[in-house]
């Protein structure tokens, strides 16, 4: 097996665990935040100051990498940890969001789902099999396996269709899979209905894979629907295998996650947000293209002791934004990712000491709920 999870505690007062998770590239500490580099990169950071602010894995596309530069070259330049000079674990997510969510074409069949490149337009068919195959070119420490995730809101009969392919299609990709050195990643589907999701997790742990997904979450639905999601999914799936809510990774979310019992998260927020000027802080967002930071010379989080926040004031930062200078955008990521990952630290910590619903109370009493 390639990976194997190892339980350390569960929380006294909520679901959430603490765990570690083994891999031939490392040990990963959950729960654990990943983050986003798309095109075999996180935008704007090298891999050594990923490893300096302490990211363990980072997550990567099929989709992307499937077009361009193409997996095979990938598997020709040695895989994807040394193309892009990581060694760390990674983990690729399987393409079946990506289709629908950029092919601006696409027609779903029983065999796969036929989508136009973003990049040029041009034809092609993703089946099970070939995000497999891709995958195992890449030589990820992680794949996913190949999932249809319904649009919200979405009737009870379409959700239905799109979990019963979903299994059938990770069926396939078991099938497929046959790389030793490599974990795939069941997804659990079915919509915001809990007898769905029942069925789904059913036929997946069926399968039994050594890590399951939650996907179909964080598609446009309330943030109390995801969590009542949520509260009935986590326990569906076997208590020794890592969890993971996929694509979500706003504080507040992350950790009504971990209280529901989730072990890994991943999202674009976090980087995204920095390369528009908003960094998280301790005490909520800042928009650091506001006016009222002109003359501020306090770094970004007082609370911080980032190698941004370390050496630079708000007032610098913004100037850097409004004079459109690349170090803006690699600043506040790197100060971001840094809140993200100490925030997941935070929260280890509160589960060893079990103080967990004490730590939510005194973060969101700082931090705010933000709307998004
Ligand atoms: N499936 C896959 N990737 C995903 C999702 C999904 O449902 C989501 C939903 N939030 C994000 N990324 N394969
Ligand atoms: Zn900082």
């Amino acid at each position: 097996m390639a990976v194997k999870f190892e339980l350390i505690k569960e929380c006294k007062q909520t679901k959430a665990r603490l765990g570690r998770l083994h891999t031939p590239h490392g040990i990963i500490n959950t729960p654990v935040f990943m983050p986003v580099g798309t095109q075999a990169t996180v935008k704007t950071m090298t891999p050594e100051e990923l490893k300096d602010i302490g990211a363990e894995i980072i997550l990567s596309n099929t989709y992307h990498l499937y077009l361009r530069p193409g997996s095979k070259l990938i598997r020709e330049a040695g895989g994807l940890h040394k193309f892009m000079n990581w060694d760390r674990p990674i983990l690729t997510d399987s393409g079946g969001f990506q289709v629908f969510s950029l092919g601006p074409l696409r027609k779903i069949t029983e065999d796969g789902v036929e989508f136009r490149s973003h990049l040029d337009g041009s034809k092609h068919f993703m089946t099970p099999e070939l995000a497999t195959e891709v995958q195992m070119d890449l030589g990820s420490t992680i794949a996913m396996a190949f999932d249809e995730c319904a649009p919200y809101p979405c009737t009870f009969e379409y959700a239905r269709e799109a979990l019963e392919r979903t299994t059938r299609w990770a069926e396939r990709c078991k099938k497929a899979h046959n790389r030793m050195d490599q974990a795939l990643f069941g997804i659990v589907q079915g919509g915001m209905y809990r007898e769905l999701r029942e069925q789904s997790a059913r036929e997946l742990v069926e399968l039994d894979f050594p890590g399951y997904a939650i996907g179909g979450l964080s598609v446009g639905e309330p943030k109390p629907l995801m969590y009542e999601v949520l509260d009935y999914t986590t326990p569906l799936l076997p208590a020794d295998k890592p969890r993971y809510l996929m694509g979500v990774g706003s504080p507040d979310c992350i950790i009504e996650g971990v209280i529901r019992g989730v072990d890994m998260f991943d999202c674009v927020l976090p980087t995204r947000i920095a390369r528009n000027g908003t960094a998280m802080t301790s005490g909520g967002k800042v928009v650091i293209r506001n006016a009222v930071y002109a003359r501020d010379f306090t770094p970004l989080d007082h609370e911080c002791d980032c190698y941004t926040c370390r050496n630079y004031s708000r007032a610098y930062i913004r100037h850097l934004f409004k004079a459109e200078e690349i170090l803006a955008l690699r600043l506040v990521t790197i100060h971001n990712l840094y809140f993200l990952l100490r925030l997941m630290e935070h929260l280890r910590k509160a589960i060893a000491e079990d103080c967990v619903p004490e730590f939510r109370k005194r973060f969101f009493e700082k931090y705010g709920y933000d709307g998004e």
